[in-house]
C-alpha cells in the first residue's frame, strides 16, 4: 500500500490546528474527526458484512487523540527509527485502526472500501507486512503488551526518544500474559511505556465482571507497580492530559472508562453489538446519528 501524500498534508494541517487549539474549540475538532472515523467504520463493516463495531466505537476517541495530537509519527516514513510505537492489542478492532491510519495518509482513504475483501491487505486483524503504520500483528488477544514491553526495553537500550503506547481491551486483560508483562514493565521501570485499557465493561457475549471480574482494576495495577490514571475515555481533554509522560519513573496505565458502541444509541452498551453487522436501515440510522 502506498502513502497518500495529499492526505498526509491534510492530516498535518488539521493536527497543527488541534495542537494549537484549546478548550471547546479543540474538543470540537477532535469530535469531528472521531465522528468521521465512526462513519467510515459503519461503511466498512456494512460492505464487508463483518467487523467489531462495538469495540471500534469505544476505542475511536482514544485513537483520535493519540494519532491527531499525542504520537510522534511520520506517515511519509512509517519506519522512522525515532517514531513512537503504537500497538492496538485488541486487534479485532482493526476497522477503527485502518480508518485512523488512512486519515493520517499512511495509505489512501479510498482503500478502506476493500476492508476484508479477498486479497485486500486490510484483513480482519492488522498485519504489519501488509499495512503501513501497523507496528505488529495483533488479533490473538494478550500479545500486544508483551511486544510493547520488548519495544520499550529496546528504546531504553538504544537511548531512543520514542515512547511506546499499547491499547488493550478490558476483556483482554483476563489473558495471563498481560499480567506477566505488567510485572516485567514495572520491574524494569519502563516509564517510556503507556498502556490504555478500553474499559467498556463488555467482552464477547457478556460483561467483564460476570465473566472473570477485573475490579478493583486501578488498585491491582497500582499494586503491580504502575502509575494509574483513570479517566473518561470519551473526554478529549482528559485523554490528552492522561498521555503526558510518566511522573513517577513507573510505566503508566490509563484506565479509559468508555461506552461500547459509543455514538450510536441502539448500539451503545448492547453486548450483541460486539460483532453484529447493521442492516441497511440500521446503517442509515447510524450514519444519521453520527452526522
Ligand atoms: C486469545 C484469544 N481468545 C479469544 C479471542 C476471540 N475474541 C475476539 S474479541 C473478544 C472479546 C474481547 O473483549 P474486549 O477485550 O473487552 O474487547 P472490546 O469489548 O473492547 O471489543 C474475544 C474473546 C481472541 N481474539 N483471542
Amino acid at each position: 500500500m502506498d502513502k497518500d501524500v495529499s492526505q498526509i498534508g491534510r492530516w498535518q494541517e488539521e493536527r497543527d490546528r488541534i495542537r494549537a487549539a484549546e478548550g471547546p474549540q479543540r474538543d470540537s475538532l477532535l469530535h469531528e474527526r472521531a465522528q468521521w472515523t465512526r462513519r467510515s467504520i459503519v461503511t466498512m463493516i456494512q460492505k464487508a458484512k463483518a467487523g467489531h463495531i462495538g469495540g471500534d466505537f469505544s476505542v475511536t476517541d482514544i485513537l483520535t487523540v493519540l494519532f491527531n495530537d499525542v504520537l510522534r509519527i511520520d506517515p511519509a516514513d512509517p519506519a522512522w527509527a525515532e517514531r513512537d510505537r503504537f500497538i492496538l492489542s485488541k486487534g479485532h478492532c482493526a476497522a477503527a485502526l485502518y480508518s485512523t491510519l488512512a486519515w493520517c495518509g499512511f495509505f489512501s482513504p479510498s482503500e478502506l472500501d476493500t476492508f476484508m475483501a479477498p486479497l485486500s491487505p486490510l484483513n480482519g486483524h492488522p498485519n504489519r507486512r501488509k499495512v503501513p503504520g501497523v507496528e505488529t500483528n495483533t488479533g490473538p488477544l494478550g500479545h500486544g503488551l508483551p511486544i510493547g514491553v520488548g519495544a520499550a526495553i529496546a528504546a531504553r537500550l538504544t537511548h531512543g526518544p520514542e515512547r511506546v503506547f499499547v491499547v488493550l481491551g478490558d476483556g483482554e486483560m483476563q489473558e495471563g500474559s498481560n499480567w506477566e508483562a505488567l510485572m516485567s514493565a514495572a520491574h524494569y521501570r519502563l516509564d517510556n511505556l503507556t498502556i490504555t485499557i478500553d474499559r467498556n465493561r463488555l467482552q464477547q457475549g457478556a460483561g467483564t465482571e460476570e465473566t472473570n471480574s477485573l475490579d478493583p482494576l486501578p488498585e491491582k495495577l497500582d499494586a503491580f507497580g504502575w502509575e494509574v490514571r483513570e479517566i473518561d475515555g470519551h473526554d478529549y481533554a482528559a485523554l490528552i492530559q492522561a498521555y503526558r509522560p510518566s511522573m513517577s519513573g513507573r510505566p503508566v496505565a490509563v484506565i479509559a472508562n468508555t461506552v461500547k458502541g459509543k455514538g450510536v444509541s441502539f448500539i451503545e452498551n448492547r453486548v450483541e453489538w460486539h460483532h453484529k453487522v447493521p442492516d441497511a436501515a440500521q446503517v442509515e440510522l447510524a450514519l444519521e446519528e453520527l452526522a
